[in-house]
Order: C-alpha cells, then sequence, then structure tokens
C-alpha cells in the first residue's frame, strides 16, 4: 500500500453544492440514490480535471449526468473510485448504489447492529455508503430521506432538522432530514431502529429552545439520566467559557453497543459507544461516570470546533481533537477537581503517549504521512494535540486564549482549515510570536528539558540553567528547539512559595512565573532569593516534556509536604517512587532480596494521615505507576522482574501501613445513597486504593473486608474494587462466578468481568484468555468485548502477555489474522502490542520479530494492520 503524503495536498477539483440522499432500507441490501450538484472548484490547478469520486464495496447500479444516464464508456470503474473524465463546469449528478450493511463487520459505513442500523462515516466511511468526495474540504449542504419498514425500523433519524414524514405504502414509512449548515461527508450519520427516547430540552443563553434526545435499547432507557445531564451542563458551559451555543433545533445522541470508537461527533446526530452514554449507580463505576460526562462535553464541543470549523485534510486532524480534548479537560476540571484532572491528564499522557513518541510509530501532532487515516486517531493527535493547545493558554492566559478562539471562529465559521491558521488565529489576537511554536506541530518526540540549580548565599541569586533536547524518531533524526512555557515556584524551607524577580526586574512579580524556553540552553536568574529554595518545576505539567531536575530525596519529600502546586506535589511522590521501584526492580532482576526504604515508607505514611488534604489527591500519591509505563524508563524490558519489583512495593507498603490503611478504609465508609459528586468520588477512590493495598496481604480477615464490602456495595465502583482485589486470590472465584449470573445480560458490566480477570496476576495467562473467549458473553466481533479481553491482557498485562514461553505472542497474532478479516481497524488496534519489542530482553525480542514477520507475510492483510507491522519492523 501506498503512503499519502501531506505535501502532495491539492484542492478538491470539483466542489459539492448540495447532496440529496435517499436510503431504501432492506435486511438483504440497502439501495442508495445520491444527487450531487456540483461545480468545478477555480483553486484547482488543473481546469479540466476529471471528476473522481471515491467508492468502497459498492454495487453500482447507475450513473445520470445533468439527467442523462451514462454508459459504461462515459466513466471509469475501480475498487477505490468512479472517475468522469469528460465534466461540465457546473453539474447535476445521479448515481444508485446498492450497499449490504447486514454483512458489514467493520463497523465503517453503514452497518447492523442487532436489527438496527447505524453508520460510521469518520474518516473515510461515507464512501462505503455511496460514491463521494468524500474528503473534508469539500463541504455541502445535506438534505437525507430515509425509507424503511415501519414495524421493523419505526425510528429513522439523520442529520440537521426532521422536516417531513409520512407513510409510503402498507409497510414502509419515511422520514426527511434537513441539516442547514455546510458539512464534511464524515460527519454523515443514519440510524434506524427500535430504540426508546428520553427526552428533554434546554434553552440557550439567547433564550432558543432545543430539543435534548437519547435514543437507546429500550431495555436501556434507565441508564440515561447521567448522561442527558452532561449534556445540559456542556451546553451551558461553552456558552460561559467561550460564548458557544448550538445551533440547531434538536440534539439527539444514540448509543449502540457496536462501535470501534468512543463516539461520533456527526452534525445534530451524535452517536456514542453505549459505554459512554449508559450509567446506573450499580452498573457504572465513578470512572464510567467521568468517562460519560467528558465524552458527552468532547462530542458536544465538536459542534464548533470541528463541525463549524473543520479540517482542510486528515493530517490537520489534531486541529479539531487536540482543541477538542483541551476543552473537555478544561470542562472537566470545572465540574470536579480541577489537580485531580490534571494528574489524571497527565498520568495518560505519560503512560500511553510518551509510549507512542518513543516508539516505531512516534509521528508528529501534524503527520507528514500515513497509510491507512484510522490508524492516527491516536494519542499523539488527542493527548499531545490537546497539550499543544493547552501550552497556547499558559503563554497567553486564560483571556488572550479566548481572544484567539474568538478571531478563529470569526475568520473561519463554515470552513475546512489547517493547524497553521489556528496558530495564526492566536497569534494575531493576541500580538504574540508562534513561529517557533510551530514545531509543536511538525517534530516527533518527547522533549527533554534538564534544569541545574545553582544558589549563591552572598548574591542571593538562585540560577536556573535550562537546557532541552529531543530524541530522534521514525524519518527524523535532527531536531531544533522547541518554544517550551516553563512554569515554576520557589519553595522555601517554610513550604511557602518565595516572591519572583528575576534579574533586571525592578521589582517581584508573583510567587509563579512562566518562563519562555527558546534556546538549546538558557540561564535564568533570579535575585532578591533570602534563602536556597527547592524549585517546583514545571508547575501544572506546563509542558508535554520530560523534566531532569537532580533532586534530592529531601528536597522531594519537602515538595511532597507543601508544593502549593497540587501536580507538583503529586510529581514529587511519584519520582521518589520511581526511583525506588527501578531499585527493586534491579534488585529483582539480580535476585536480590527486595525491600523498601524508610524514608520512603514515612513519606507515604505522612501522606496517608494528611486528613487536609483531598483524599483523592492521596488516592492518587499512593497509586503506583502502570507496569508499562515502569517498562518505558528500562533500557532493556524484563517484564518478570518489573511485575516482582512493583509486587513488592504494593506488598511493602501493604506491610508497613497496615494499620494506617486499615483505619482510613473504615474512616471512609459511607452507606448513604450512591452520589456521583466530587467529594463523595475521591472519599471512594481513598477507601478503595487502601482496600487494594490490604488485599495485598494474603490474610483471611482483610480478604473478607473485600468479600463484606462486595456482598454490600450499592453501587459498581465498590463492587468492582472489591472484586479487584480478590481476583488475585482463590477467594475471587466464587464471588467472579456470581458476579457473572447476576450481569449475565448487562454486556457492560460483563466487559468489566473480562477486564478483571485480564489483569488478574492469577487469572491473566492465554489459557485463560482462550478459554474466556469461549464464554457466552464474549463476542469477537464486537469491539468492547475484545477490547475488554484481549486489549486489556496485551496493552495493560505486562508480565501475562509476555510470558517467557512466547505464548502471548502467537496467540495474538492468530487473533489479529482473524479479527483483521472482520474489522482491520479494531485488528490493528491489537497489532500496536508488538510496538515494544525492539525494547525486550533478547529471548523476547526473538519471539515477537517472529511473529511480526509471520504477520508480515500474510496474503491479503489490511492496509491498517500492515501499516503497523511494517513500521515496526523497519
Ligand atoms: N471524531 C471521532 C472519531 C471517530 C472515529 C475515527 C475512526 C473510526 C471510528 C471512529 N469513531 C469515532 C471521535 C472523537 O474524537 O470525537
Ligand atoms: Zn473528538
Amino acid at each position: 500500500p501506498q503512503a499519502i503524503q501531506l505535501r502532495d495536498y491539492t484542492p478538491p477539483a470539483f466542489l459539492i453544492d448540495k447532496v440529496d440522499l435517499t436510503f431504501e432500507l432492506d435486511e438483504t441490501q440497502t439501495r442508495v440514490i445520491s444527487r450531487l450538484v456540483l461545480h468545478r472548484n477555480p483553486a484547482h490547478p488543473d481546469a479540466r480535471a476529471a471528476l473522481c469520486l471515491d467508492g468502497r464495496e459498492l454495487e453500482l447500479e447507475s450513473v445520470k449526468l445533468d439527467g442523462e444516464v451514462l454508459d459504461g464508456s462515459r466513466y471509469a470503474l475501480d475498487a477505490e473510485s468512479l472517475t468522469i473524465a469528460a465534466m461540465p463546469d457546473n453539474a447535476i449528478l445521479e448515481i444508485v448504489t446498492l450497499i449490504h450493511p447486514e454483512t458489514n463487520t467493520s463497523l465503517n459505513g453503514l452497518y447492523r447492529s442487532g436489527a438496527n442500523f447505524y453508520s460510521q462515516c469518520e474518516a473515510e466511511g461515507f464512501r462505503k455508503i455511496t460514491y463521494y468526495l468524500d474528503r473534508p474540504d469539500v463541504m455541502a449542504r445535506f438534505t437525507t430521506t430515509v425509507v424503511a419498514d415501519k414495524q421493523k425500523w419505526p425510528v429513522l433519524l439523520s442529520n440537521g432538522n426532521k422536516v417531513g414524514e409520512g407513510q409510503l405504502d402498507k409497510s414502509r414509512h419515511w422520514v426527511k432530514w434537513v441539516d442547514p449548515f455546510k458539512k464534511p461527508a464524515y460527519l454523515f450519520a443514519l440510524v434506524a431502529g427500535k430504540l426508546s427516547k428520553l427526552a428533554d430540552k434546554y434553552t440557550t443563553g439567547s433564550g432558543r429552545e432545543v430539543a435534548l434526545e437519547i435514543f437507546v435499547e429500550p431495555a436501556d432507557l434507565d441508564k440515561c439520566d447521567h448522561a442527558m445531564e452532561s449534556v445540559k451542563k456542556s451546553m451551558r458551559w461553552d456558552e460561559q467559557r467561550y460564548g458557544l451555543e448550538y445551533d440547531l433545533d434538536t440534539y439527539m445522541i444514540v448509543a449502540v453497543g457496536d462501535f470501534n470508537m468512543g463516539a461520533m461527533e456527526n452534525k445534530g446526530l451524535n452517536i456514542f459507544n453505549t459505554k459512554y452514554v449508559l450509567a446506573r449507580p450499580d452498573t457504572a463505576t465513578d470512572v464510567d461516570f467521568d468517562g460519560i460526562e467528558a465524552v458527552i462535553a468532547h462530542e458536544y464541543f465538536h459542534n464548533w470546533t470541528g463541525n463549524r470549523v473543520t479540517c482542510r485534510d486528515w493530517f490537520q486532524l489534531s486541529l479539531k481533537e487536540g482543541l477538542t480534548v483541551f476543552r473537555d479537560q478544561e470542562f472537566s476540571a470545572d465540574m470536579g477537581s480541577a489537580s485531580v484532572q490534571r494528574i489524571e491528564a497527565v498520568r495518560t499522557l505519560r503512560t500511553h503517549q510518551f509510549a507512542e513518541d518513543a516508539g516505531p510509530m512516534a509521528h508528529p501532532v501534524r503527520p507528514e504521512s500515513y497509510i491507512e487515516i484510522n490508524n492516527f486517531y491516536t494519542v499523539t493527535i488527542y493527548e499531545k494535540g490537546a497539550e499543544v493547545v493547552r501550552m497556547y493558554q499558559t503563554l497567553l492566559g486564560r483571556e488572550g486564549f479566548r481572544r484567539g478562539m474568538d478571531l478563529y471562529f470569526k475568520r473561519h465559521d463554515g470552513q475546512a482549515v489547517t493547524c497553521d491558521d489556528f496558530r495564526a488565529a492566536m497569534a494575531d489576537a493576541n500580538g504574540y510570536d508562534f513561529s517557533q511554536f510551530a514545531r509543536w506541530y511538525s517534530q516527533a518526540g518527547t522533549p527533554v528539558l534538564s534544569v541545574r540549580a545553582r544558589y549563591d548565599a552572598s548574591a542571593q541569586t538562585y540560577t536556573l540553567e535550562v537546557a532541552q533536547s529531543c530524541p530522534a524518531t521514525p524519518g527524523q533524526s535532527e531536531k531544533l528547539p522547541f518554544h517550551i512555557p516553563l512554569a515554576l515556584g520557589l519553595v522555601g524551607p517554610d513550604g511557602a512559595d518565595l516572591p519572583l524577580q528575576l534579574a533586571g526586574e525592578n521589582e517581584a512579580q508573583g510567587t509563579q512565573r512562566v518562563l519562555s524556553v527558546k534556546e538549546a540552553s538558557q540561564t535564568f536568574t533570579f535575585v532578591n532569593v533570602p534563602v536556597e529554595p527547592v524549585p517546583s518545576l514545571l508547575r501544572n505539567f506546563s509542558a508535554p516534556v520530560k523534566l531532569d531536575f537532580p533532586y534530592s530525596r529531601a528536597q522531594l519529600v519537602h515538595l511532597l509536604a507543601h508544593d502549593s502546586d497540587a501536580f507538583c506535589r503529586w510529581e514529587a511522590s511519584q519520582t521518589l517512587m520511581l526511583e525506588d521501584l527501578q531499585d527493586l526492580i534491579d534488585a529483582a532482576r539480580q535476585g536480590q532480596p527486595l525491600a523498601l526504604k524508610d524514608d520512603f515508607v514515612a513519606a507515604m505514611r505522612q501522606v496517608l494521615a494528611n486528613e487536609a488534604l483531598d483524599p483523592a489527591l492521596v488516592a492518587l500519591m499512593l497509586t503506583l505507576p502502570a507496569e508499562t509505563y515502569l517498562a518505558d524508563q528500562q533500557a532493556e524490558i524484563d517484564p518478570d522482574a518489573i511485575r516482582a519489583g512493583r509486587d513488592a512495593m504494593r506488598l511493602g507498603l501493604a506491610r508497613a501501613l497496615r494499620s494506617e490503611l486499615k483505619a482510613s478504609y473504615l474512616r471512609l465508609q459511607d452507606d448513604s445513597a450512591y452520589r456521583f459528586e466530587a467529594e463523595a468520588v475521591a472519599r471512594r477512590s481513598l477507601k478503595n486504593v487502601c482496600l487494594g493495598y490490604l488485599t495485598e496481604l494474603d490474610e483471611p480477615a482483610l480478604l473478607e473486608l473485600a468479600e463484606q464490602q462486595y456482598a454490600k456495595a450499592n453501587n459498581m465502583t465498590d463492587a468492582q474494587a472489591a472484586l479487584a482485589g480478590l481476583v488475585n486470590w482463590a477467594e475471587g472465584d466464587a464471588v467472579l462466578d456470581a458476579f457473572a449470573k447476576k450481569w449475565a445480560h448487562e454486556a457492560l458490566v460483563m466487559d468489566k468481568w473480562f477486564t478483571l480477570q485480564a489483569l488478574s496476576r492469577r487469572l491473566g495467562n492465554v489459557q485463560q484468555i482462550k478459554a474466556l473467549m469461549q464464554h457466552p458473553a464474549f463476542a469477537i466481533t464486537n469491539p468492547n468485548k475484545v477490547r475488554s479481553l484481549i486489549g486489556a491482557f496485551v496493552h495493560n498485562n505486562l508480565a501475562g502477555f509476555h510470558a517467557a514461553d512466547g505464548s502471548g505472542y502467537s496467540f495474538i497474532a492468530d487473533t489479529i489474522l482473524t479479527i483483521d478479516k472482520l474489522n482491520p481497524q479494531v485488528a490493528a488496534r491489537l497489532a500496536g502490542s508488538f510496538n515494544r519489542w525492539k525494547k525486550m530482553e533478547a529471548g523476547r525480542r526473538a519471539a515477537m520479530q517472529a511473529q511480526l514477520e509471520r504477520l508480515a507475510a500474510q496474503v491479503g492483510l489490511s492496509r491498517d494492520v500492515y501499516e503497523i507491522v511494517s513500521k515496526n519492523l523497519q
């Protein structure tokens, strides 16, 4: 397969003004009648260029150009396109195609889930519905009529406003939808089925009433309230923060159990994975409630950042995704604890994006090339992209950022634009030079910021020498310096922040500064510093970099106890933890005894005892980094040593803090009805972290605590946490069985049951995973099932997947090949489990390479899997 290059971008030869679609839905085939009003694009370099429409897996019935039926000599057809060479400058094209949603297992294009029909068109799914200019810079006005059997498919939905409906014949009815806004085809949506509706309304700031509708399978109607509340909160927040109102009369959400990603922002008709809609206290955890609020906000926010202003081409994907993730993060920060939300975002970034940036799939926030665009819905585009947007705000302040956003919408509403256009709006609205900042979009890799400090007591100066570098990534051996916002404070011996005055300034300016680091090495001197401080660096994680500062253990303990910045406080605990974990891992590798250091245990004891701290922050400070994150810190990965070192730390802390953990666990009990409120969530999170440690100790009385918690839990957060502790012991089996019996008919709850076992130390092995794949609740065609069992195992159970006998590797290669035939996007995500192969110890490295080569040699591999496998082997 050929790579597509950013440098080859050319404007489309034709633009489409209007699209009229009619769908005749049926169980065995669907007829799509498309009427396009097009005109030649003056911006295209060739004024006589052919019209080349994208299309895949379509059966063409007929083509009419300006009313005349075209015979086969007037167009060329291949597996990917329909080309008409002789085209007038203005034309009406009518195309009839047949498609087969009932056999479409890729969940891309129009597909069936149960007896209902759903669509997914981003990025290039519309071409599986009809021949079209399936690229985001072709924006058209869509009208959609859906015709279907009324008994089987009573609800017929598409984008925009419903303008008519009626009965066609004895059995069939029709509904017509008009979307008044121009949009690219990737935002098209169609849903047909037997669905129940939760209805509500929202009055916008300017007084318009919007109907809110959530459509789900009838059995799920009692799990939509939280989603509806989240919609209303999102709408209010976007008005208050950015002055952005909803623009249609109806906002619809549809939930479907078969879905490749989290959700999709189709204009006026968002389609969601059920995982991000359905929640009841007994079926969904706090993490699920939180995820639903964030994803609903994310898709809703896309209405402006993505839909009203969209991407010129898919290389600009982060223009909408990075910006919208940033917006949903800011929303979540306002809904709950801002610092907890920030720490969690940083954990995700470090665990997943830093790994991506250091591996074979590393790419810039604006990639230069891709083979399959679906492989580029990555943590780099989303999460690093959000960090890049956050840096504008850190440099400009919230008001400056808002000025930039206002100008962006003023300039580009209704357009398909680039990351450079966004950057220009930020720069022009504020008179700020963001030219060097452009490198965040073009250079891959995680920069390293090395800081060294010197205190001169007699001159009362504190000097920071700052140097930056960035490792080579595929195709980019040399990097130029980034523009890095470095937020910092100086913490005095009493724990208070010192006033900050840079050399050359007349007076101190606050106790926190954002320095602009732009050179490869740069010096900053603070004056009038009366005592030697401890630097609190990269506050609130002001840039997506790795910080290197030679903190002493005493300095870390000081920050951990006093830093006014919650992120840096957490960071100090993590740095201390990581240092000791590394020692334990090294000791495990050398077969030496594994013991915890006293000052570390004392610091953790202090954290746990600090009742003035937000319990959610305490929980995060006591949580160890993931095995995969630890793996990424090693020169060579030995999964067994990582497992042994990490387990030793958990067990050591549990033993040393047994009584404090138990006391905190008992203190945090709460028998009241479940509430999804920040304070209650925080208490539950710390309580369950304590329980997790206590169940490391194989003591019947402590395991009984977990059993009791499971038995009397009035919410899934507590039930799942109890089971997570038990599942590592034989005592867990009875509870697992009871859980499966109780929840056999709740697909999302059974997903949790699969994941708990996939991640269990005791059960997370290939034999068990294969056995679970035979369970009646498992389905290889359902992405949620694949992710919760197989994905969890290969991505998050380092020692289980990387069993020394190589069984994990042959298992996953076999599974990838099976799934690739059904759903290449899902198969490609599993292929990402090979991304660390070059860093594994020799035996596992060879075994992984052998499986990669086996995959590469397969005939008929999808583009999706081919791209991941071939980049791994480069
Ligand atoms: N913009 C949406 C992306 C998406 C997607 C991409 C490829 C294949 C399937 C997909 N489903 C949704 C989701 C979002 O970022 O909001
Ligand atoms: Zn998005």
